[in-house]
């Protein structure tokens, strides 16, 4: 149950309490509200989740076009839970300029909440040129092929990358035995991919990644390890607001395929929001009582 519904629930019950009781108790309940309302408005709320156990990508939408074959599938040979889980190739024979993908569009979340992408992935190979990772969008216009105002990536990339060290500086260090991710529109040079060195290199055994989006900035964790030295500032995207889930890099990885199973986004709304709410409330509550 959402916070929101939560308050406008209490605040339904506290209205038919005044009806019936007197100030003193009524007080002790209204504190005991801003109680509940407060823990209640602190609690996650899921944006989107998939373990593929539909056995399908239904609730997806793909980017395939006829020259690009390669299509990210679902699997029972592979998989972190249940029966299934997604695939993705490796190899591109279609010719086209990129593999396809498949993505979620959801309702903007506003940049003032929390937002967590935890996400399990397994690779072919550890180690090399694989470019198998999961995206979290932000699009001008909330959809999906428009014009980017944030792209943060996390997974397995080959290309240039930075570090941040533990003052915050930034250095180049590639290294392709380590997982990466990157933010797009954030200022740092080498187009923003970073090296995750905190964590522990790349395995080819199931692997959990947890993206942790907060105003304060950008956290990877690996395996429950942060994997970058300090949190990565949001740069440009003060404002953003998510919109868009993709599963596959639309790039090849030397033949080497990736899995992707137990995806879940969720959002924790801002504190000061929930308060604002029951502070409304509140003022409902005295408004009648005094009738
Ligand atoms: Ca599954």
């Amino acid at each position: 149950m959402s916070g929101k519904v939560v308050v406008i629930l209490i605040t339904y019950v506290h209205v038919l309490c005044v009806a019936s009781i007197g100030d003193a108790l009524m007080k002790r309940i209204l504190l005991l509200t801003f109680a509940i309302a407060t823990v209640s408005g602190a609690q996650a709320m899921s944006i989107f989740s998939d373990g593929f156990e539909s056995g399908d990508f239904s609730n997806w939408t793909g980017t395939t076009t006829p020259a690009e074959p390669e299509k990210p599938f679902v699997q029972n040979n592979v998989v972190h839970t249940g029966n299934w889980a997604a695939g993705v190739s490796g190899t591109n024979t279609g010719g086209g300029s990129g593999l396809d993908r498949q993505y979620v569009s959801f309702a903007p979340v506003a940049a003032s909440d929390d937002l967590t992408l935890t996400f399990w992935m397994k690779l072919d190979a550890a180690s090399g040129n694989n470019r198998h990772y999961m995206e979290l969008r932000s699009y001008v216009g909330d959809v999906f092929g428009g014009t980017l105002d944030q792209l943060i990536a996390v997974g397995a990339y080959n290309g240039v990358t930075n570090a941040v060290d533990g003052s915050g500086g930034i250095a180049t260090a590639s290294n392709t035995n380590k997982w990466q991710m990157r933010l797009a529109f954030s200022g740092y040079a080498n187009s923003g991919w970073f090296v995750l060195d905190q964590a522990a290199n790349r395995t080819t055994e199931w692997t959990r990644f947890d993206l942790n989006v907060t105003t304060a900035g950008v956290n990877v964790y690996v395996d429950g390890v942060l994997g970058n030295a300090s949190a990565l500032s949001r740069g440009n995207s003060t404002t953003w607001t998510a919109d868009t889930l993709v599963l596959g890099s639309g790039l090849t990885s030397v033949g080497n395929n990736g899995y992707y199973d137990d995806i879940n986004l969720e959002a924790v709304p801002e504190p000061a929001t929930m308060v604002a709410l029951g502070l409304g409330a509140a003022a409902l509550l005295r408004k009648r009582s005094k009738k």
